[in-house]
């Protein structure tokens, strides 16, 4: 792989706390992920991204960060994360870690300090305003209000949980903290920074309401750009380095500014997350993706699922297979049959496409939303606030054996593991070659035609089907009905078995040509 790796990596995303428990107290740590590196070699992924780990009184499954140059006992400490990386990199696996600059911990000795007193100079790294209402009503990522009040007239601004409060952007310190957090992490060998809700961060001033067709008073400010410039010029003093943006952003043009030849090497493309499975509307993502990202030279990313959005085993198993913080907990019924069919399918579209992929934790082993917690298990700040509940998603991994916890901790799993998870652990599949995990884990070792030039192969209106330089095609049936294949030289590999010389539906498959 090239130094610039990230451009057709396979990245893996870790939910430490639900990976593998070293210590059996029912949460994941870095113990139990050096444990398991073994799984990530044997699946073949480049890169593990590792969702926050640092002291955190988890008032967001530690999006809500009290120090970033440490790790949360919970997951262990400082020396084991830096034996992690080793071991990593001697497995031939890069790490990213994930940095969350929006906002910090409540927690954290700055906003403390904040409160303590209001003279101190940290007041200036947040966004506290006097004012005897509300200051503006902004609604809350999470929905709900976005100001807590501190005292009779005086409140402080967080687009997440009160205990989340907003960083102020245009106070030097924060500039200097963030870039000062960056090289912590890049001089103790992470190969790449994940950008936390990367398009939020500054503020207008003037705090004005949110109007349709006026600028946005809190997103994708112009002024991020300039974060992310010198955010890059650190990554570049270092070799091989890549920082990756969450930017949720409907508008193409928007988003790709962020991927700017001086700005991030790549950003997460959650096209797929609101695209229906449908010939046209997937045709469309794919289309509007690669000229996007041809158009700034960056390398396009797909990404089916991660610890924020319903399983995509269970969305493809529901009649509608967008996925919206609404539509889901609805009680509409999932055919998992179907829905694992599918996903089996999109595994092979989305490793085949150009690019990197993004794998979620437990995708590859096909696991769908635990839809069934008990509310009093609940931990999802999200929950009180817009009744969704993104916990179904962080269910822990089941490892080996026929009933919960799955090895996956010698306790009480943080979240409740569906008693049906016994066909989906590691070792029931492995050495399965009709399972889930064998399926990813050829898919990822075939994966070898990256760099060649991509075509699409006209096989009808309700059929993918794409060319990867001259001797690589892939077709996924969405018609409903089996199609013929194309002329090819041999079968690679197939998301469900063939009819004979037909593909049948909802089915991927990869041709030697
Ligand atoms: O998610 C960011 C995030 O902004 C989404 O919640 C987004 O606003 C929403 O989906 C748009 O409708 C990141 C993390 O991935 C998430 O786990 C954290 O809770 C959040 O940031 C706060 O740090």
């Amino acid at each position: 792989m090239t130094m610039q790796w990230w451009r057709d990596a396979v990245i893996y995303q870790v939910y430490p706390r639900s990976f593998a428990d070293g210590d059996g107290d029912g949460v994941g740590d870095i113990a139990g992920i050096r444990a398991r590196l073994g799984h990530l070699r044997d699946l073949g992924v480049d890169a593990i991204w590792m969702s926050p780990w640092y002291p955190s009184p988890m008032a967001d499954a530690g999006y809500d960060v009290s120090d970033f140059r440490d790790i949360d006992p919970v997951f262990g400490s400082l020396a084991e994360a830096e034996a992690l990386i080793e071991e990593a990199h001697e497995a031939g696996i890069r790490i990213i870690v994930d940095i969350v600059p929006n906002h910090i911990s409540s927690e954290h000795p700055w906003f403390r300090a904040a409160l303590a007193d209001p003279e101190a100079k940290e007041r200036d790294y947040f966004w506290f305003r006097k004012s005897q209402n509300m200051p503006t009503n902004w609604v809350g990522e999470f929905g709900g209000t976005a100001w807590t009040r501190v005292d009779d007239d005086t409140w402080y601004l967080h687009l997440f949980t009160p205990e989340q409060p907003d960083l102020n952007w245009d106070h030097p310190e924060v500039k200097k903290e963030f870039e000062s957090i960056l090289r912590f992490w890049f001089d103790r060998g992470a190969d790449g920074i994940r950008i936390d809700s990367a398009a939020l961060l500054f503020k207008d001033p003037t705090l004005p309401e949110v109007v349709e067709d006026r600028p946005h008073p809190f997103h994708d400010l112009d002024a991020v750009h300039d974060v992310y410039r010198s955010w890059r010029r650190i990554a570049d003093e270092y070799e091989g380095r890549a920082l990756i943006g969450e930017v949720w952003m409907p508008d193409v043009e928007r988003f790709t500014n962020y991927l700017r030849p001086d700005e991030l090497h790549a950003a997460f493309n959650f096209d797929f997350l609101g695209c229906a499975w449908d010939p046209r509307l997937m045709r469309d993502c794919v289309d509007r993706t690669l000229g996007a990202h041809a158009h700034v030279g960056a390398p396009p990313t797909w990404v089916l699922s991660n610890h924020d959005v319903t399983r995509h085993v269970t969305r493809y198993g529901r009649a509608d297979t967008t996925f919206s913080f609404e539509n889901n907990l609805d009680g509409t019924p999932v055919d998992l049959e179907l829905g694992t069919r599918r996903a089996r399918a999109a595994a092979l579209l989305t490793l085949a496409l150009p690019g990197s992929a993004y794998i979620y934790q437990g995708e590859e082993l096909g696991l769908w939303e635990n839809e069934a917690i008990p509310q009093d298990h609940i931990q999802d700040p999200m929950y009180a606030r817009r009744g969704h509940t993104r916990d179904g998603c962080r269910v822990p991994m089941p490892w080996s054996g026929d009933e919960p916890p799955y090895d996956f901790t010698t306790g009480a799993p943080w979240l409740p593991q569906p008693a049906e998870w016994k066909d989906r652990t590691v070792q029931a599949q492995t050495g399965d070659p009709s399972s889930m995990l064998e399926l990813y884990r050829s898919a990822i070792r075939l994966r070898t035609f990256t760099g060649h030039e991509f075509a699409w192969l006209d096989r009808g209106e309700d059929v993918l089907a794409w060319t990867r330089g001259t001797d690589f095609a892939c077709v996924l049936n969405l018609s409903g009905t089996p199609v013929s294949l194309p002329e090819h030289r041999g079968i690679l590999l197939a998301s469900s078995p063939l009819d004979g010389d037909l593909l049948p539906r909802d089915t991927a498959v990869w041709l030697r040509l």
